[in-house]
């Protein structure tokens, strides 16, 4: 049966898959993996100055999940017969993307509070319909991802609250970061459908379930409410309700800002990918430690091939 016919039924990874479904999904899944590796770097870059040991704690918490989230996520793609070390190599060699947000720069703490409210909460959008994509491994992966993104979310709002309702600096430093994280946070979602090449196809084999402007909609919705409660104001002198639609009326995100950045040209694409890369030679000894450990004890175990 072709995937996405049966609403009900998931494929696991030894079912028969046409070809382009399982490289749709390897598509997908490691440029959502590589996204929350790389993701660690904009938060990450606050830790050392983060203003209380308090926030410092969260944050670790919440950039280490990150971690744990790419982890998840390269597991579900090498369940469809590829390998973390070619999906990182696709990554260095820029062969497969990441989310285009996180090539932007993160200048004050307020924007760490952006990241938590508007990038966690696109992310939330975009990745509570993904627990019922048609792909199994991809959908247990992602019920356990967004339960943690409720947490950054929230932790992002509650820290946007407190500055937004502290000194008059402090207010002006939340409303700079929303302003500048507002326009990028609209285009997480991709192209507009007209422009979109992959959602026919992956909407029909149940990888997607609603379009990328469906989703765009629904997180403006939920964030303009947010926004007042806040006390602030986003970007777009376009924004209004919809009466007739039920919906809020927003402006055109520029489209062709995102392509640059998807093209490798945006802010921080080259220092973003540099740093991945230096991290990961940083890293070698602590891989062939594990290996070597790991072959130890196979050798110890009969029975049990030692790692390759
Ligand atoms: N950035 O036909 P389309 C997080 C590419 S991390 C870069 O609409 P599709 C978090 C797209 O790949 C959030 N590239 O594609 C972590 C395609 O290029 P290729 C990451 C983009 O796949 C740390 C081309 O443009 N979330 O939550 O149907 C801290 C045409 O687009 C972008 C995911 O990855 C973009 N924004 O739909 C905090 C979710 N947009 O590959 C938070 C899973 C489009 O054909 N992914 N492109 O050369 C998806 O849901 C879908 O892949 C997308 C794109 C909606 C992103």
């Amino acid at each position: 049966m072709e995937p996405g016919t049966d609403r009900s039924a998931t494929v696991e990874p030894r079912d028969p898959m046409p070809d382009g479904y399982r490289r749709t999904l390897v598509r997908q899944i490691a440029q959502h993996a590589h996204s929350e590796i790389i993701g660690m770097q904009p938060e990450g870059e606050w830790i050392a100055c983060a203003p209380s040991l308090r926030r410092k704690a969260i944050l670790m918490a919440k950039v280490q999940d990150e971690a744990g989230h790419g982890l998840y996520l390269y597991a579900a793609a090498e369940t469809l017969g590829t390998s973390r070390d070619d999906l990182l190599e696709a990554l260095h060699t820029g062969r497969q993307k990441y989310s285009s947000i996180f090539n932007y720069p993160t200048l004050t703490w307020a924007d760490v509070g952006a990241i938590g409210w508007l990038v966690d909460g696109a992310a939330i959008v975009n990745q509570v319909p993904l627990c019922r994509c048609s792909y199994g491994p991809y959908a247990r992966a992602m019920v356990r991802i967004c339960k943690e993104e409720s947490f950054h979310q929230r932790q992002g709002f509650e820290i946007l609250h407190t500055l937004s309702h502290g000194t008059p600096e402090q207010h002006a430093m939340a409303q700079d970061a929303v302003d500048r994280f507002w326009w990028p946070s609209l285009m997480m979602f991709g192209p507009p459908d007209a422009d979109s090449p992959n959602t026919g196809q992956s909407m029909a084999w149940g990888i997607k379930r609603f379009t990328n402007d469906e989703l765009r909609q629904r997180f403006v919705d939920i964030a303009v409410p947010q926004a007042e409660a806040l006390g602030l104001t986003l970007p777009d002198p376009e924004l209004r309700w919809d009466e007739e639609r039920g919906h809020w009326h927003f402006g055109t995100p520029d489209f062709s800002e995102l392509a640059e950045v998807v093209a490798g040209r945006g802010p921080l694409n080259a220092q973003r990918l540099a740093h991945r890369i230096r991290a990961h030679e940083d890293g070698a000894w602590v891989r062939e430690a594990a290996a070597a450990h790991a072959a130890k004890r196979a050798a110890r175990t009969p029975g049990q091939e030692p790692a390759a």
